[in-house]
């Protein structure tokens, strides 16, 4: 690409290269803001940060996708609806200063496959690319999860979205070809190998774009939290939903029998969860058609407690569970359209494709678009010759 190689070229020795990627969640859905469980997976695309440093303290960001460059200090950094997605690195570079980084300014150009507003995480992957580079040009060693940690705070304060830790912790922490079961109120975390044998996940994009901060998730979040503090009134030492086992709920649901959505609520949650640790089980005993079997459980949450799918979502859902060779299928991220996450043996692929576009285009007139996924690793910064990377 073109911006990029002029890039590279002026930038000369003085280049340096990160790269984020994007993530896909297996099961584990609108459980982390609860302190529930979650089983995301970094992808292998995402978005390059081609970087050279300043030394007047200004950043100049630009992106391959968007005409919009915005320049800007380390003071009074502010949120403004102009500045569209240059909001990250911006939230990104307040939150360093504000730690006392040294940052010296840099021209930053961004190169992303990930797809906008399609539940990949396209904004924490910026975030993280961002984070990750200026660290490392600040010379200061903060730990992953720290970045990570940080990265949370500027989406929840400084772009507006409520949202928990797993699309940071997924894009800043993932393993090639490994899942990473999270505990997101400890923050315990442990990987499991991803072996899905003659199958592959295939991801695919309803294509009705939403984003996070003008759907409804900032309501679950707050309906989950006014559930918590009506049970906490009784049980003031459940200290998050995520806590509550099943046998707990049961107890503590009448607590809630005047409010019937916010039972649903929680019925998803506590559910949600058993499922991720379900889930990881058979997948580490090879159990796949267990797996597959929890995947489709989670979405019928989603849809029917949680309601975050919308008929865009439910429709490639009801597409891809009547195609032989797909043995689960799910939303996947914060739901309201995006992308769902299926598992589909590899001799199907080509015929699951064709029928679910088939039957998803019949029914909602848009088109699906389908990734094969690999599973790659967490955010890093990228060595060695130009061509294995460049653009
Ligand atoms: C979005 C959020 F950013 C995550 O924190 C998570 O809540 C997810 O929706 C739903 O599981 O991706």
């Amino acid at each position: 690409m073109k911006q990029v190689e002029e890039f590279v070229a002026a930038a000369g020795d003085d280049l340096r290269v990160f790269f984020a990627p994007g993530r896909v969640n297996l099961i584990g859905e609108h459980t982390d803001y609860s302190g529930g469980y979650v089983f995301p997976a970094a992808l292998s695309f995402g978005t390059h940060a081609y970087v050279r440093p300043r030394t007047d303290g200004v950043f100049r960001v630009a992106s391959t996708h968007f005409d919009l460059e915005v320049m800007f200090g380390t003071e009074n950094l502010v949120y403004r609806a102009e500045d569209d997605w240059a909001n990250f690195p911006k939230g990104v570079v307040r939150e360093l200063a504000q730690r006392g980084i040294p940052l010296s300014g840099a021209e930053i150009l961004y190169h992303g496959n990930i797809p906008n507003g399609a539940g990949l995480s396209s904004s924490a992957s910026i975030e993280l690319v961002t984070a990750v580079a200026l660290a490392a040009l600040g010379g200061v060693d903060l730990s992953r999860v720290e970045l990570v940690l940080m990265c949370q705070k500027v989406e929840n304060e400084f772009i507006g979205v409520q949202c928990g830790i797993m699309d940071q912790f997924a894009v800043g922490m993932g393993r090639a070809n490994h899942a990473v079961l999270l505990n997101c109120d400890t923050l315990e975390y442990r990987y499991a190998p991803l072996e899905l044998g003659d199958y592959q996940l295939v991801i695919t994009h309803t294509n009705k774009r939403r984003q996070l901060l003008d759907s409804s998730y900032n309501e679950r979040r707050t309906e989950c939290e006014t559930a918590l503090a009506q049970i906490q009134a009784h049980h003031p030492e459940v200290g998050s939903l995520g806590e509550l086992s099943a046998a707990g709920w049961r107890e503590a649901r009448p607590l809630l029998q005047e409010f019937p959505v916010l039972q649903r609520r929680v019925e998803h949650v506590v559910s949600e969860n058993d499922r991720v640790l379900a889930s990881c089980r058979a997948l580490e005993s090879g159990d796949l058609a267990e797996f597959g079997r929890l995947m489709i459980q989670s979405h019928e949450s989603l849809r029917d407690l949680y309601e975050v799918t919308g008929q865009e979502l439910d429709a490639l859902v009801e597409a891809a569970r009547v195609v032989d060779g797909c043995i689960g299928t799910r939303m996947t991220g914060g739901g309201f359209g995006g992308c769902t996450v299926s598992l589909v043996h590899r001799e199907a692929i080509g015929e699951f494709q064709e029928l679910v576009a088939a039957r998803y285009t019949a029914q909602t007139g848009l088109t699906p678009t389908f990734y094969v996924c690999a599973i790659g690793d967490g955010a890093q910064e990228v060595k060695g010759e130009l061509s294995t990377w460049q653009s």
